[in-house]
């Protein structure tokens, strides 16, 4: 196994991180040695910022921890671009390594599934077996092993609950495309509010695809996109056979690192090849989509040909919220949040309590009645999680 090489004595630099024991509001780092650490240099400063939301009493928790730059001198940097089971897949700019995780890494992150997720920036060291390199297999290509040491602090992570676990969807993402179809499989814009919850919570820039526009016979679908266009979200209607929105959709996508996320058979992988010639991946059929089958299986980190990153993700059925408090949940539905101060009760959960002005808006038609149903699951969801811990 490779050593690491010294490097520099006293090259510290203090950054400014989320703190650990935080209910999801996340420390955007500002600071400018994250900054230039973002190697494909996409972040442009309104996005995830434009869409932000606040709890009441918010605080903005982050903790100064030391970085030694030393421990990561002389290590090869890269970009967590795919996970096959433990192994993590990164790109270094010039060829893709096949690497396992230093174990004072596993450790460190006990609550999650696993302690690397795709988009996770990386120094690793290459794995040597006397004195030769060692390399793994992955889809018929031979992949030089490595060792990841360090992995950087995060700037956003979108985060859900699968399988008892935390399971980070995608790390440093700019925009997060929530992709469901008009029909086939059948539009539940429950789940989209689920999404837009946990978007807000990591503070990134959301935007809704409505897929297979085509299959929209009844108006229903164009009802729910504009249902979230008058809250203040960019959603587009699109279509591979018409190519409708797909040009809308490709300039939201430019020059950022975007992941698509939402059921399995939407379109998500279709929309890719058609925003980008260049891609090449594997879609379903009908019978995919009828047996409950998933065309995509693992999570990847793919490059724009007309500049950006993007994570094609596997469909999922559910979407279960992570490190959510109940009072937390009006903070991330847009249009509650200015509202909020005209309840009679500071602590209003909007459910029961009398002078509520959240409920007065459902009823004068200002909240959809939707919205608030969503709202009121997502909360007793969460109030639920709170009696039983
Ligand atoms: N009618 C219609 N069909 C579409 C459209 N976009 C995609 N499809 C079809 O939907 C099916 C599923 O597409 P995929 O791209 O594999 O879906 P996915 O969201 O990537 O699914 P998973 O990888 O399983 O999560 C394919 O048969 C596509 O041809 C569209 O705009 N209209
Ligand atoms: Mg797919
Ligand atoms: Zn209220």
């Amino acid at each position: 196994m490779a050593k690491r090489k010294p490097g520099k004595s006293g090259s510290k630099k203090k950054v400014r991180v989320e703190f650990r024991k935080n209910r999801g509001k996340t420390a955007r780092d500002k600071s400018q040695w994250t900054r230039e650490f973002h190697q494909d240099k996409t972040k442009s400063d309104d996005a995830g910022t434009s869409e932000n939301v606040r709890a009441k009493g918010d605080l903005s928790r982050k903790r100064t921890i030391i970085v030694d730059e030393e421990s990561t001198a002389g290590l090869v940097k890269g970009t967590v671009v795919r996970m096959r089971g433990l192994i993590a897949e990164v790109d270094d700019g010039k060829q893709i390594w096949a690497c396992t995780v230093r174990r004072v890494l596993r450790t460190r992150q006990i609550d999650e599934r696993h302690p690397v997720a795709v988009g996770d920036r990386v120094f690793l060291t290459r794995v040597e077996m006397a004195g030769e390199k060692s390399t793994l297999m992955s889809d018929d290509c031979e992949l030089t092993e490595g060792v990841i040491e360090e992995i950087e602090p995060r700037t956003t992570t979108l985060l859900r609950h699968y399988d008892r676990r935390v399971h980070v969807v995608a790390a440093n993402i700019d925009v997060v495309v929530i992709v469901v179809s008009a029909d086939q499989p059948t539009l539940r814009p429950h789940l989209i509010d689920r999404y837009l919850v946990a978007i807000h919570q990591g503070e990134m820039r959301p935007v809704i695809c409505i897929n297979k526009a085509d299959l929209d016979v009844d108006g229903h679908a164009a009802a729910v996109a504009e249902r979230y266009r008058q809250i203040g979200y960019v959603v587009l209607f699109t279509c591979i056979l018409d190519m409708r929105g797909i040009d809308a959709l490709r300039a939201e996508l430019t020059d950022r690192t975007s992941v698509l996320v939402g059921p399995s058979g939407v379109g998500k992988s279709s929309l890719l090849n058609v925003l980008d010639s260049e891609l090449k991946l594997k879609v379903g059929d009908l019978s995919d989509l009828q047996r409950g089958r998933h065309t995509t299986t693992t999570a990847s980190l793919l490059r724009w040909q007309f500049g950006g990153f993007v994570v094609d993700t596997p469909g999922t059925r559910q979407f279960d919220l992570v490190k959510l408090a109940s009072e937390e949940v009006e903070a991330y539905f847009k249009e509650f949040v200015d509202r909020i101060s005209g309840c009679r009760f500071p602590d209003c959960s909007h459910t029961h309590e009398e002078n509520c002005a959240i409920q007065d808006a459902v009823d004068s038609g200002e909240i959809t009645a939707e919205r608030y149903d969503s709202y009121v699951k997502i909360y007793e969801e969460c109030r639920e999680k709170e009696r039983r811990n």
